[in-house]
């Protein structure tokens, strides 16, 4: 299905137009039957040869209702711009020309009403007219058809020309996020709250959860209707009414959007605005504005660095006082708050807005490579890329992964986040290159730690771990101990520092489980004045040669052999007291409880009260 708009002046003939089509009066009120006037958008469904459909959404003429006509013109695609044979251009075809060229149409008609009013000659010299005035609109060189409502003459072209541009145009994303501003909300008894709407982009199927922004309700599809079907699926495109289970009336009005959950409701906006050529002498720093956004109307300021001089495209900031939901590429018009005229429009910044036109996969891929490429080392999530490239979660997801196996990205850990591959890379070559260093100069370290490296590469330390996570991930750089280091990189203490600790922690076979204090040792390294011997410590204790248990140090070789020893006794016991393992290595009982604690949290032993039991190896 495809969305097709009227516009034009009062009284030329929009809406029995739209009744010579479709057999049904847009102007569903009482009021406008009496007044003979649209006040309201009207829906109509049309059906053309061959089961081509579109919904026909009906604007009011009258410039007093130009914010009704606004509430329906982000849907249309299709514009039907309709000029009375009899007045010809008049201010508000004018005015409408002036919102759409802001807006979604694709392709414009111009319907030549009231043909049969006037004479052959005088019709000839107003479509030339016509065609002049339009020079410079979105409806400059549109096919004009010349019609007549009450006798029927030109509507078979009109549908003729009307199925031609439906073809043309491509189908409206039916998977990106669920994008549907509501137009109209109403009771109907019996059934309860039913909202009707353009889906603009998605996929709405009857039962699914949908949230209505701004107020984040949940509401339950209840079902879904397309111009009185009921439809278990709908895809972007359609006009639709739906059931709204859980949802009192008064909680959803005109202006609401149902959303994906993608999108967020904001009240900011970075927008791309281009004014009207007659508004550009009223635009301030800070101009107060009424925008249309959807269907919205919301009251705001559009904040310009450089006040505009001419009628050209600038960047601007879009503040609005209630939040709504609008995402790169969305399109929206602005007038003055009082007197209402137009000031002009543009749409939400980003790239879905600037991009080339990429179709397909790629198409998201290649956004989501933007978004990573633009944020630099700033990691981003899914669901943040999602609303900035416009696209579901789960696709926004899997071209990121795809992004990764591409090598153009980096997956990142808590939180899951992505990085431009091409700057990790660079931390990572940087983060090299102080490796390097430091392992010439120190040849006796471990490496270097996350802290030392954060300062030397003047990034956040979190970060810096988490970029390196995933190039120790990949097996491109080693993390020991908390130490990073190269790859193929072995710490060597130098002769000097090896004698050091020889002698600071000697093996004596009289008492094979003796330990040597911490503090010893410490003193030892202090007043050697052997180069490097605090950091060669550190490298004996991280590679297990030297192991701090309590305040005590051990060699490694002591430890294994302790370790050997309760487990030959576990071969015949099932537990262990305190008494039993000191008497197990003959040593006292202020060395006996450090080294029980070291083996219980080293997952050697486990505690049971006063009694030791064998961890049970769990592989
Ligand atoms: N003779 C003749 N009268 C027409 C034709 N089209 C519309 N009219 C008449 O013109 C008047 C206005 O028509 P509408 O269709 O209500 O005009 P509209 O553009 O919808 O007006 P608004 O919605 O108020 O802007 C009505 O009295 C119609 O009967 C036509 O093709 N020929
Ligand atoms: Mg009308």
């Amino acid at each position: 299905m495809r969305i097709i708009g009227t516009a034009g002046h009062v009284d030329h003939g929009k809406s029995a137009l739209v009744a010579a089509l479709t057999g049904t009066d847009p102007d569903r009120w009482a009021e406008e039957q009496l007044r003979g006037m649209t006040l309201d958008l009207g829906f109509a469904h049309l059906v053309l040869d061959g089961g081509l459909e579109a919904g026909i959404i009906d604007v009011p003429g009258h410039e007093r209702f130009l914010h009704n006509m606004l509430a329906g013109a982000a849907g249309m695609e299709v514009l039907l711009l309709v000029i009375s044979a009899v007045e010809g251009v008049m201010p508000q075809t004018v005015e409408h020309l002036d919102v759409l060229g802001y807006l979604n149409v694709r392709r414009t008609i111009v319907a030549i009403t009231k043909a049969d009013l006037v004479e052959s000659d005088a019709l000839r010299d107003m479509i030339r007219q016509t065609a002049e005035s339009l020079r410079g609109t979105i409806a400059e060189g549109a096919p004009m058809v010349a019609i007549s409502s009450v006798t029927g003459a030109g509507l078979d072209e009109l549908r003729a020309r009307i199925a031609a541009a439906m073809r043309d145009i491509p189908p409206r994303d039916a998977d990106a996020p669920v994008y549907l501003p509501v137009d109209r909300a109403f009771t109907l008894d019996g059934v309860g709250t039913v909202v009707t709407g353009t889906l603009m982009q998605g996929t709405i199927a009857s039962g699914d959860t949908l949230t209505l922004q701004p107020s984040g309700l949940k509401a339950r599809a209840r079902s879904v209707h397309v111009f009185g079907k009921a439809s278990g699926r709908v895809e972007g495109g359609t006009r639709v009414a739906i059931n709204l289970g859980g949802v009192e009336r008064d909680s959803v009005a005109r202006g609401a959007v149902i959303a994906g959950s993608e999108f967020a409701a904001r009240s900011s906006f970075t927008v791309r605005f281009t004014p009207l050529p007659a508004a550009v002498p009223l635009l301030r720093r800070r101009t107060p504005v009424r925008a249309y956004i959807g269907a919205a109307e919301i009251l705001g300021t559009l904040i310009f660095d450089r006040i505009p001089e001419s009628a050209e495209e600038t960047s601007a900031e879009l503040h609005v006082r209630e939040p709504t939901i609008a995402f790169p590429g969305v399109r929206f018009v602005v007038r003055r708050p009082s007197p209402k005229s137009l000031l002009g429009g543009g749409y939400v910044e980003g790239l879905e807005a600037t991009a080339p036109v990429i179709e397909g996969t790629d198409r998201n891929q290649e956004m989501a490579l933007k978004v990573l490429r633009e944020r630099e080392l700033d990691p981003i999530a899914a669901a943040d890329v999602a609303a900035r490239i416009n696209a579901r979660e789960e696709t926004a997801q899997n071209a990121l992964e795809a992004l990764v196996r591409r090598g153009e990205a980096v997956a990142l850990a808590r939180p899951v986040e992505f990085v431009d591959a091409m700057a990790a890379r660079t931390v990572y070559a940087r983060a090299f290159e102080q490796l390097e260093l430091a392992h010439g100069a120190e040849p006796w370290a471990m490496g270097v730690t996350s802290i030392a490296l954060a300062r030397a590469l003047d990034l956040p330390e979190a970060l810096l771990v988490r970029v390196l996570a995933a190039f120790v991930e990949d097996g491109r750089l080693a993390n020991r101990a908390g130490y990073y280091a190269a790859l193929d990189y072995q710490p060597r203490l130098t002769q000097g520092q090896q004698t050091l600790f020889d002698a600071a922690v000697p093996a004596d076979p009289s008492r094979p489980f003796l330990p040597v204090a911490f503090e010893a040792v410490i003193a030892a390294v202090r007043t050697s004045q052997v180069p490097g011997a605090a950091k060669a410590f550190d490298t004996l204790q991280a590679r297990g040669a030297l192991v701090k248990v309590g305040d005590d140090v051990y060699r490694g070789s002591q430890i294994s052999q302790i370790r050997a020893r309760v487990e030959s006794f576990f071969k015949s016991h099932e537990a262990m007291t305190a008494a039993e393992f000191r008497d197990l290595l003959g040593t006292s009982r202020k060395y006996a409880v450090p080294l029980l604690e070291w083996l219980d949290a080293h997952g050697v032993t486990v505690r049971n009260g006063d009694l030791r039991s064998l961890r049970k190896k769990s592989t």
